[in-house]
C-alpha cells in the first residue's frame, strides 16, 4: 500500500517510478506471500476447528440421539406407571366402595345380632320366670315346700267346748294343726285329705261313741257307732268306726272335730285318731 502510494506521489520520473514499482512489487509480493501463508495456517487452523465442531456436533448428534432414545424409553415407563396407578386407582376406588358396603352390611348385621341377642335375653328371662314358677308347683306337688299333714291321737276336750283336742301329735308338717285348740287351719289353697278313727270306750258305762268333721263350723261328714251287745243299753265292748272327706279348701278354712256323743273324753278310747294332709295344691 505504500508503494502505490509512492507511485501516485512520484509521477514525474519515469525511471524512478520503474524502480521504485519493481520493488514495490517484491515487496508486495513478498507482504503477499507473506500473508498468503498465514492465511493458509490460518485457514488450516480453521479446517481443524471446522472438522472438530463438525465432530463436537456429530457427537451432539449421537448424544441427542441417545438421550432421544432414552427419553422416549421414561415417557414408555412414564406412561406404563401411569396406566399402572390409574389401574391401582380404579381398584382403589372398586376397594373403597365394597368395603363401604360391607360396612353398611356389617352394621346392619349388628344391628340384628344385638336385635337377637335381646330378644333372647327377653324371651331367657321370660322362661327363668315359668321355670321358676314350674319348679315351685313341683316342689309344692312333691310336699317339697308346701307341706300340711298331720295324725294326732289321745284325745281330749280342746279350749272350746265344742271342737275335740289331742294330747298325742304323732306327725305335724307345716303345723297347720294346733294340737292346743284342735283346729286344722288351711295354709294353701287346694284339695285336701281327712279322716277320723273313733274307738269306742270299753265300759259298760258307754253306750255309743261318734264324731263328726266340721268346716267352718258346719258338719259335713261324721263316723258314729252304737252297739247292743248288753241288756242295759250300754254295751261293754269297744268297737272302732271311721269316716273321711275331701275338701277344697282356701287359705284360712278351719276343720275341726266336733259334735261328739256321749261322755267325752270317756266315750272315746286313747286310740281314737284324726288325721289329714294336702291332696293337691291350687294356684
Ligand atoms: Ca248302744
Amino acid at each position: 500500500m505504500k508503494c502505490l502510494f509512492s507511485i501516485l506521489v512520484i509521477i514525474g520520473n519515469s525511471n524512478v517510478l520503474l524502480a521504485n514499482n519493481d520493488n514495490c512489487r517484491e515487496n508486495d509480493l513478498n507482504a503477499l506471500m507473506v500473508r498468503l501463508r498465514v492465511l493458509r495456517t490460518e485457514f488450516a487452523d480453521l479446517k481443524i476447528k471446522h472438522e472438530e465442531l463438525i465432530n463436537r456436533i456429530d457427537l451432539i448428534n449421537d448424544t441427542q440421539v441417545v438421550l432421544k432414545e432414552t427419553n422416549d424409553n421414561q415417557e414408555t415407563e412414564l406412561r406404563k406407571h401411569r396406566e399402572e396407578i390409574n389401574n391401582a386407582s380404579s381398584e382403589i376406588k372398586l376397594i373403597n366402595i365394597k368395603n363401604t358396603k360391607q360396612e353398611k352390611e356389617l352394621i346392619e348385621l349388628r344391628k340384628q345380632i344385638n336385635k337377637t341377642s335381646s330378644d333372647i335375653n327377653t324371651e331367657n328371662r321370660k322362661q327363668d320366670t315359668e321355670l321358676t314358677k314350674l319348679r315351685t308347683e313341683i316342689d309344692a306337688l312333691k310336699g317339697g315346700k308346701v307341706v300340711a299333714s298331720f295324725t294326732v291321737t289321745t284325745p281330749k276336750m280342746g279350749a272350746t267346748s265344742t271342737s275335740l283336742s289331742f294330747t298325742t301329735v304323732i306327725t305335724n308338717e307345716g303345723n297347720a294343726f294346733d294340737s292346743s285348740t284342735g283346729k286344722f287351719t288351711c295354709p294353701v289353697s287346694g284339695l285336701y285329705y281327712f279322716s277320723i278313727h273313733i274307738v269306742k270306750t270299753r265300759s259298760s258305762s258307754v253306750d255309743y261313741a261318734g264324731c263328726s268333721i266340721y268346716l267352718n263350723g258346719s258338719s259335713k261328714v261324721r263316723a258314729y257307732t252304737d252297739p247292743q251287745d248288753g241288756t242295759n243299753g250300754a254295751e261293754f265292748g269297744s268297737y272302732g268306726v271311721s269316716t273321711s272327706v275331701y275338701f277344697n279348701l282356701k287359705v284360712g278354712d278351719v276343720v275341726t272335730i266336733e259334735n261328739c256323743s256321749g261322755t267325752i273324753p270317756g266315750a272315746v278310747d286313747s286310740w281314737t285318731s284324726f288325721s289329714g294332709y294336702l291332696e293337691k295344691q291350687v294356684y
